[in-house]
């Protein structure tokens, strides 16, 4: 199988933890083919595709069906832990057909002429997990829009431009952060990078290894989640009520007031997974040496960072527990022709959620 997980960067160093599948045409056909039945089953008369509930469900059952050598790799993602940074290249993206860059991530109210794109997407993010989406960002919406946005050019937002979006974990801040994160560009004129650094390239020190094993670190939530990428009115008919909104708003807001102490690396100590977001981070109150180990890691890991630029049709699955990622800093044009992906978020296990989903089916997590 052409499948590599060391892969090499533009210079010709090795990139540990990086996998890449290419799709051959025949593999292309058969995703369309699955994913355009898929999408029209579940498109209203309004000829907009519904990312409900029914739509993930349908979803991972048709996943069944994708080609064998695409279930492979990404069950070797899955269970083998092949690759921390996923590469899946070869489907088309029309750029004419996909229509202008938006303007606003609300994309959920209109028709959808990406439908085929990022169903496709959804399939194979089911073969690594169950979606989910946040009843605090985006309105719920499970698949986002992310573009640059008038007036987040400085945030720390996936929205932003003008700033590098700092590296971090996706949602270090959250016991039910995402085991992958999936990235799949559909415009990127620019050839603007996502950064990224696998644990397998970091190496740890030994002397901060029980630092940062132990519980000294807090970590607050990021602006996503704080409100300046909620909706101003109820704006997706799928999605969590007001009402659950707020009592999520309420829970961020709480554990941005006293967050938990957390550990940065857990699981195996020769082989471990790291939840880190330096900008949003500090050591536990008055811990120095934590502070300092904090420091001297997130250096480390900015010693090690590496670009992957997702281009057209390209899938990336990020493993949360086991790479970090960001965005290079770009010069947002607003033209209808800016960079766009498409965001999702898949867990291993929806029903560790449960507790804070309205029912065993419902992907919304507040
Ligand atoms: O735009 C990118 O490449 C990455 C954005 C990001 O960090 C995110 O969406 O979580
Ligand atoms: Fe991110």
């Amino acid at each position: 199988m052409s499948v590599n997980t060391v892969l090499a960067d533009a210079a010709g160093r090795q990139r540990p933890g990086h996998g890449r599948l290419d799709l051959t045409g025949a593999e292309v056909a058969a995703i369309r083919s699955l994913a355009a039945d898929l999408a029209a089953r579940h498109t209203g008369p309004d000829g907009v595709l519904r990312h409900h509930e029914a739509f993930l469900h349908d979803a991972a059952v048709q996943a069944h069906e994708l080609p064998r050598r695409l279930r492979l790799f990404l069950a070797g993602v899955r269970t083998r832990e092949s690759a921390a940074v996923s590469v899946i290249g070869g489907l088309p993206v029309d750029d004419d057909r996909i229509g202008p860059t938006p303007r606003a991530w609300q994309s959920h109210r209109t028709t959808s002429p990406t439908a085929i794109e990022e169903t496709a997407f959804v399939l194979c993010g089911s073969l690594l997990g169950d979606l989910f989406g946040w009843a605090t960002q985006q309105d719920g919406t499970i698949v986002h829009d992310l573009m640059p946005l008038p007036g987040h050019e400085h945030d720390q937002l996936g929205t932003g431009s003008a700033d590098a979006l700092l590296w971090h974990t996706e949602e270090a801040f959250h016991p039910l952060k995402c085991d992958y994160l999936g990235l799949m560009g559909l415009r990127n004129h620019d050839r603007i990078a996502t950064t990224v650094a696998t644990i397998d390239a970091v190496p740890i020190r030994a002397e901060l290894r029980d630092v940062l094993r132990a519980a000294r670190f807090v970590i607050r939530p990021d602006d996503s989640h704080l409100g300046r990428s909620q909706a101003t009115d109820a704006g997706n008919a799928d999605g969590p009520t007001a009402r659950l909104v707020a009592q999520a708003q309420r829970r961020m807001e709480e554990m941005n007031a006293a967050p938990d102490p957390v550990p940065v690396l857990s699981g195996d100590p020769e082989n471990p997974y790291l939840c880190i977001d330096p900008y949003y981070m500090d050591a536990a109150p008055g811990d120095a040496e934590a502070r300092a180990a904090l420091d001297l890691f997130a250096k480390d890991i900015d010693a090690r960072l590496t670009e992957v630029t997702i281009m057209p049709g390209e899938m990336c699955f990020i493993d949360n527990y086991r790479a970090v990622h960001g965005r290079q800093k770009f010069q947002a044009r607003y033209d209808g022709t800016d960079r766009w992906l498409k965001r999702i978020n898949v867990t291993r296990d929806l029903r560790k959620s449960r507790a804070h989903r309205q029912s065993a089916e419902s992907r919304v997590v507040y």
